[in-house]
């Protein structure tokens, strides 16, 4: 039934403009020094872990960025960003391309 899967979609495109409007945001940081190991990636969480408006870090090594989620209410990227750098790492914004997960939407189509 097509029908109901567009209705699914509309459904999940409304969850994810609810979602939104708590303004809670991710920023991508990648620092230097660069980290090597489980102990660097932890005190880098352990540095922005208390920071207040911090709901999420997940900390890549491979790609060497730090992804902290956090609410655009409580906190700025500048704090988040200081509070890493009185741990004595100096940090840079990634920017993100815009990742929209987007299913291939499937065109109805009319014949
Ligand atoms: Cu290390």
């Amino acid at each position: 039934m097509k029908a109901t899967r567009i209705a699914a979609a509309l459904a999940a495109l409304a969850l994810a403009a609810s979602a939104c409007a708590k303004d809670i945001q991710k920023l991508i940081l990648t620092p230097e020094p660069q980290m090597h190991c489980a102990s660097c990636e932890n005190r880098i969480k352990k540095a922005l872990k208390f920071e207040k408006g911090v709901k999420d870090i997940a900390t890549d090594l491979e790609q060497q960025t730090v992804t902290i989620t956090y609410d655009a209410d409580k906190t700025t990227p500048e704090k988040l960003q200081e509070a890493l750098e009185k741990e004595g790492y100096a940090t840079e914004q990634v920017c993100q391309p815009e990742e929209q997960e987007q299913p291939a939407e499937e065109q109805p189509e009319q014949k």
